[in-house]
């Protein structure tokens, strides 16, 4: 029988387990990437598992997210994690260089490779034929150390691409459709394949797009194959050499199907708040626009911003609109620069913002009060931006860029008098490696690891105890993100800090929430969150799960959880039951006591629980459906106790 894309690489990695969907594999990993807000827990933890020195193929570590340097504590982070490097042997890439998925694609990403990232828009790297997945620190640095990773063998979905995308209509767009088809949960386990006859015109930058915001979908990653127009890339970023072919077989088979017609595909936003609320740009059109922000890891390649300067040349935007561009790496800002497009894009009255995460994680630009701002990043969550009464919209950057203009929406297929137009691929980047430090990756034991007061030290887990005596610290409802349970922005800057950082877990769904979970945590009771579905969406930060550890939460119970953070509640020791029917959370409320008497025994080897709602005298039945290697974990209070 044929193999497909996601089955011809995984098959080549294994370690365990069967690819059948839904059983547990494990994969070696052969490059990992860090960034600075998730990469210090990461190398905490690398150090504390007594790791001398980074052992998978590549390891990349990124400063690209707290770059606002607003006080000490972020240039601490970036000199500890610049140190790290150098003394275990990861390749260092200094703010300035760009966002750590835009950068990994020109330079280090290949075709047939996994590679695993504490960032959840790894699967950027999808674009250029690999396994890339988004992880949390802890799993990232076992990886480093040359340990296996573990998922869900899983459920391959193809995606057939046929035709080809009209004037205005770009990838974006297609990953918006593909996001209006398959919404933002209960795609766990799946793989998104790309295949079909519409591959010839699409670019690695629009597919590394599509793979990106595959990430919004819930899914363990996404892929393209890697064919002719992959080995063009490469070759103009001058790495030919790591390109080898990986398609589909012919007889190749797959979970399901879904084809998209990509002449049929228009321009389209994200409305708020989720990016699965996708709507068509002509049902917008003319609605007024406030700010808008073209760059994030999604859409700041070359082409989108030349795209962009090519519209705005010789025009001045709307005096209304507050807008930026965030070019996605050193090598596209210099082509830019170097090219003159920078100064078309300067003339229109564009404020370069540094080439960084910056707006998209909400450390900076945030909208004025119930602003309407348009964003070509791939998350537009409520407040993430920073202002909770702003409406995010989530664009391409052709349509922010006539919205700049003209100060609303527009429908770009009403616009006569501007021409769409069409970027080519440069032959060849710009490419200059100068500014990484250690490319060579060798470790050098004799560097000292500098350690500034923001640098904290890695909570240790509790044994998982006999029974469990608990209150409901918090109930929330459906789609609760990991910035709704760790807010960034403000907080970023406390991600090496966990204690500092706890004070505000759910700080906006319920700013008490981390001085009522303290209090029980200290007279012994513990604490637990119920939720409802898709319980964990987003970010990969594993501060969702350690800063609710710290608080004593011992457990959540919710309708459904996300694989980055069911993973990473459980490397923190916290047990993720689901309802075993689901109207069963209707029947509990916060303040509730709640008890598992055989707490123990059900995570050593039960799928299901008994739990005591003692405050409304009721049973209540839950299912706990994981590997007999997680239970492991759970049992002895977090991966790095299982690992020590
Ligand atoms: C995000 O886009 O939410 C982030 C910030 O890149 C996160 C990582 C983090 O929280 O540091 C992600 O996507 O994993
Ligand atoms: Fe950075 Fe935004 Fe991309 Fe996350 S989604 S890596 S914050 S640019």
């Amino acid at each position: 029988m044929g193999m497909n894309v996601v089955e011809k690489i995984l098959s080549e990695h294994l370690i365990s387990g069967e690819l059948v969907a839904g059983e547990e594999i494990a994969i070696k990993i052969d490059q990992a990437l860090t960034q600075d807000a998730t990469g210090t827990m990461a190398y905490l933890q690398f150090e504390s598992m007594g790791i001398e020195k980074v052992k998978c193929e590549l390891a990349v570590s990124y400063i690209d997210h707290n770059t606002v340097q607003v006080g000490f504590e972020n240039a601490d982070d970036h000199a500890y994690l610049r140190s790290a490097a150098a003394r275990y042997g990861a390749v260092f890439s200094p703010p300035g260089n760009g966002i750590c998925h835009q950068v990994h694609l020109e330079r280090f990403g290949a075709p047939g490779k996994t590679l695993l990232g504490s960032d959840s828009h790894t699967p950027t790297g999808g674009g250029l034929g690999m396994i890339a997945m988004g992880a949390g620190g802890i799993d990232v640095a076992v990886a480093m150390g040359g340990g296996a990773f573990y998922l869900t063998s899983p459920k391959v979905i193809k995606i057939e691409l046929t035709g080809e995308l009209r004037p205005w209509a770009s990838a974006k767009d297609v990953i918006l459709k593909v996001l209006e088809q398959f919404g933002t949960k209960g795609n766990v386990g799946c793989i998104m394949e790309y295949g079909g006859d519409g591959l010839k015109h699409l670019e690695v930058p629009e597919r590394a797009t599509i793979t990106n915001m595959g990430a919004e979908l819930g899914v363990t990653t996404s892929v393209f194959p890697s064919d002719e127009i992959t080995k063009k890339f490469l070759a103009a970023q001058d790495r030919a050499d790591v390109w080898c072919e990986i398609v589909a077989d012919d007889d190749a088979e797959y979970d399901q199907v879904v084809k998209i017609d990509l002449a049929e595909v228009v321009p389209m936003a994200a409305a708020p708040h989720s990016p699965g609320n996708v709507v068509s740009i002509t049902s917008l059109a003319g609605k007024k626009v406030n700010q808008v922000l073209i760059g994030s890891c999604t859409n700041s390649s070359y082409v989108d911003l030349k795209t962009v300067a090519k519209l705005l040349k010789g025009k001045v935007v709307h005096p209304d609109v507050s807008f930026g561009i965030a070019p996605g790496s050193r090598q596209v800002l210099n082509m830019l620069a170097e090219e003159g497009y920078l100064s078309d894009l300067l003339s229109s009255g564009a404020r370069l913002l540094e080439s960084a995460c910056g707006f998209c994680i909400g450390n900076s630009q945030s909208p004025g009060t119930n602003a309407v701002s348009l964003r070509t990043s791939n998350r537009n969550f409520e407040g993430r931006s920073g202002t909770p009464s702003a409406d995010v919209y989530l664009v391409s950057p052709s349509t922010a860029a006539l919205a700049a203009l003209h100060g609303c929406f527009i429908d770009p297929e009403g616009v006569a008098d501007i021409k769409f137009p069409k970027v080519k691929m440069p032959k060849t980047f710009k490419v200059d490696d100068s500014h990484f430090i250690g490319l060579a990756g060798e470790p050098n034991g004799e560097v000292e690891v500098v350690r500034g007061p923001n640098i904290g030290v890695v909570p240790a887990g509790e044994e998982c105890a006999v029974a469990l005596n608990g209150v409901v610290s918090i109930k929330v409802g459906d789609k609760i993100t990991t910035d709704h349970i760790m807010p960034a922005g403000a907080r970023l800057k406390y991600r090496s800090n966990i204690a500092k950082y706890s004070e505000f877990v759910f700080e906006g769904v319920d700013a008490e929430f981390h001085i009522r979970a303290a209090a029980s945590r200290d007279q012994g009771v513990a604490n637990l969150i119920v939720a409802g579905e898709s319980y964990g969406q987003g970010s990969s930060r594993e501060h969702a799960a350690l800063c609710p550890m710290f608080l004593g939460v011992k457990v959540v119970i919710a309708k459904s959880i996300e694989r980055i953070h069911m993973a990473n509640l459980i490397n923190f020791g916290i047990v993720p039951f689901m309802f075993s029917d689901q109207t069963d959370y209707d029947k509990v409320e916060e303040g509730d006591v709640l008890s598992i008497v055989d707490f123990r025994d059900v995570v050593k080897g039960s799928d299901t629980a008994l739990l005591r709602n003692e405050t409304k005298s009721i049973d209540i039945t839950l299912d706990l459906s994981i590997s007999d290697r997680q239970r492991e974990i759970l049992l002895a209070g977090g991966l790095l106790k299982y690992n020590g």
